[in-house]
């Protein structure tokens, strides 16, 4: 039976990971971080707490690492675990480095001394282009990285200490470069389920207005559970390498809020507003992946489209709130 360790497993991937991979047929391992809520910790898992072995730690508690990898000894290690948001990246820099940048070190590290001939995926993201872009208005692989938040400059550093893993030491080190991938998991200060729930919360009349940073970005929004198929394409191929994973649509926050409020029976223009606390000191204006790598090598595709995504989003909420 194959072993995979995931970083981050409380997260929106690493709980949709778990169920992949568990239907794979793996014994799923994962690490979670203490938190003073213990419901908070593992919400994300209780369909699945039985089917999973999870161990406290921490990425930057190198201790608990070189322990949890030396009672598992995994085949796959997924790192996941990160500080994922972009604006508050920008109130936390230190922590958003330590943590994505230092920890994605720190278990390369355990990778490399503990179990080397393991496979290793890193959650890379597209937030590391920043505003570059070519010139028919894609973002690629082989595009340059200019990143402008301390999310995006973190992770950029973990992106090229894992190509450096993998050139010194010869080691089975892959980056995924994700766009936004959302899913009713999400956390509600991402712009999607923010959006969703808000405007639920609306309709059912418990709030009245939703309040935005910048409703003029463009974002390439696929679907979670897409994604965390192409993680296990990406760490599987013959070779070690790069890809991205994208559907290739850019909408902006504008299209986004007028699908869902339409799809509610509203008209977002009645209720939304600007709120300056929301908008980022930097702002990565555009994004749109071009995905013909992973489609011509890995033969991965999305599956499940944005309205899709969104009406599961809704229906969600609907029932969670009603
Ligand atoms: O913002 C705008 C905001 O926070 C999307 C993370 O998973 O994807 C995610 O990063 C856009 C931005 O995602 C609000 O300014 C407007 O332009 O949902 P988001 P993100 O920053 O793109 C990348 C690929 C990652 O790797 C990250 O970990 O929406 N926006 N008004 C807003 N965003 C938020 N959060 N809240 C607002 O009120």
């Amino acid at each position: 039976m194959m072993k995979a360790l995931i970083t981050g497993i409380s997260g929106q991937d690493g709980s949709y990971l778990s169920e992949y991979l568990l239907s794979l047929g793996y014994e799923v391992h994962g690490i979670v971080r203490r938190n003073s809520v213990c419901e908070n910790q593992q919400s994300r898992l209780e369909h699945i707490r039985d089917k999973i072995k999870v161990y406290y730690g921490d990425v930057l508690d190198c201790a608990s690492l070189y322990n949890v990898f030396n009672i598992v000894h995994p085949d796959e290690i997924y790192n996941l675990a990160a500080q994922s948001h972009v604006r508050i990246s920008f109130e936390m820099p230190q922590f958003t480095i330590q943590a994505n940048s230092l920890g994605t070190l720190n278990v390369l590290e355990c990778f490399r001394t503990i179990c080397p001939n393991a496979r290793f995926y890193q959650a890379g993201s597209s937030e590391m282009f920043g505003n570059c872009i070519d010139s028919d208005n894609f973002q690629r692989e082989t595009t340059a990285m200019h990143p402008v938040s301390p999310y995006g400059c973190s992770k950029l550093f973990a992106h090229s200490m894992v190509c450096n893993y993998r050139n010194s030491y010869g080691l089975f080190a892959t980056n995924g470069i994700l766009f936004n991938h959302e899913s009713p998991r999400r956390g509600s200060n991402f712009v999607t389920n923010k959006v969703v729930k808000t405007a639920v919360e609306i309709k059912l009349g418990i709030t009245d207005k939703l309040e935005l940073g910048n409703m003029d970005s463009c974002r390439d929004w696929g679907c979670a559970k897409d994604y965390v198929r192409a993680m296990h394409l990406i760490i599987n191929h013959h070779t070690p390498d790069d890809f991205v994973i994208a559907t290739g649509r850019s909408r902006s926050v504008r299209e986004l809020c007028d699908y869902v409020f339409t799809k509610l029976g509203m008209k977002y223009e009645d209720y939304v507003v600007q709120n300056q606390k929301y908008l980022r000191p930097e702002e990565l204006k555009y994004l749109k992946g071009d995905a013909t790598k992973a489609k011509t090598v890995l033969g991965w595709e999305p599956m499940i489209s944005f309205e899709n995504m969104l009406d599961e989003m809704i229906s969600h909420w609907l029932n969670a709130l009603s």
